[in-house]
């Protein structure tokens, strides 16, 4: 290597490690998100949460989650979105129809429970076997337009309401928790999905999980 070269390696050196070093040790910054004081560098494999409730982060998210499914299973083989993992389990279209009865009959009835200071503050227990009757007969293609419209309904909804701390505080009665707040109910609105998007995922993959062979040792997925 000429001495040029070294120089000029010696240059870039100079100028980007620093940087490098930098921009590692500043979040990234999103909307809506706080990050707590930190005590060292390990954000990008950190294990503990990171964020605490936000609603519009939370909106941003769930709004998204109708076209996510769109694009996943819209148009698929029944042999992706119909395939559960075994006895007692749910398909992708399951899953589909099990969301659009949340947004129909649980989350925002529990909303409204907690935000209405009058009423009786117990929650409905939530049918987890409603969508069997209520998918029945449907295309997914139609359960995946009825969850975009219940969904961006819900969204808009929340919304409108400009809910403030006082308000996420509210609480109401689970039949199984007691006592919870509607910021409780509102992040358990999103993380539900994420789930249930992971549940989709880990369907899917098993179906072919004895095509991967010897792979299986590194497909988790399949495992679990
Ligand atoms: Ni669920």
């Amino acid at each position: 290597m000429s001495q040029n070269s070294v120089d000029s390696l010696k240059r870039v050196f100079v100028l980007f490690v620093p940087f490098v070093v930098k921009s590692s040790l500043t979040p990234p910054t999103s909307p809506g998100s706080r990050w707590r004081n930190r005590k060292s560098a390990t954000l990008p494999y950190e294990r503990e949460p990171i964020m605490s409730f936000d609603l519009n982060s939370s909106l941003v998210l769930l709004e998204r989650t109708p076209g996510v499914l769109e694009t996943l299973l819209g148009g698929l083989a029944p042999t992706w979105t119909h395939q559960n993992e075994g006895a007692d389990t749910w398909s992708p279209y399951d899953v589909l129809g099990h969301l659009i009865h949340g947004e129909r009959t649980d989350w925002m009835a529990r909303m409204d429970i907690i935000l209405n200071d009058e009423g009786d503050k117990r929650f409905v227990p939530f049918d987890r076997f409603a969508q069997f009757r209520e998918s029945e007969g449907k295309s997914l293609g139609e359960l995946l337009r009825e969850f975009r419209e219940v969904r961006t309904a819900n969204v808009a909804h929340v919304r409108s309401l400009n809910l403030d701390d006082r308000a996420l505080d509210k609480t109401g009665i689970h039949p199984t928790f007691g006592e919870v707040t509607l910021r409780q109910l509102l992040s358990t609105w999103t993380v539900h999905d994420l789930d249930h998007l992971v549940q989709i995922s880990r369907v899917m993959a098993k179906q072919l999980k004895t095509d991967v062979g010897p792979w299986v040792a590194f497909l988790r997925i399949v495992r679990d």
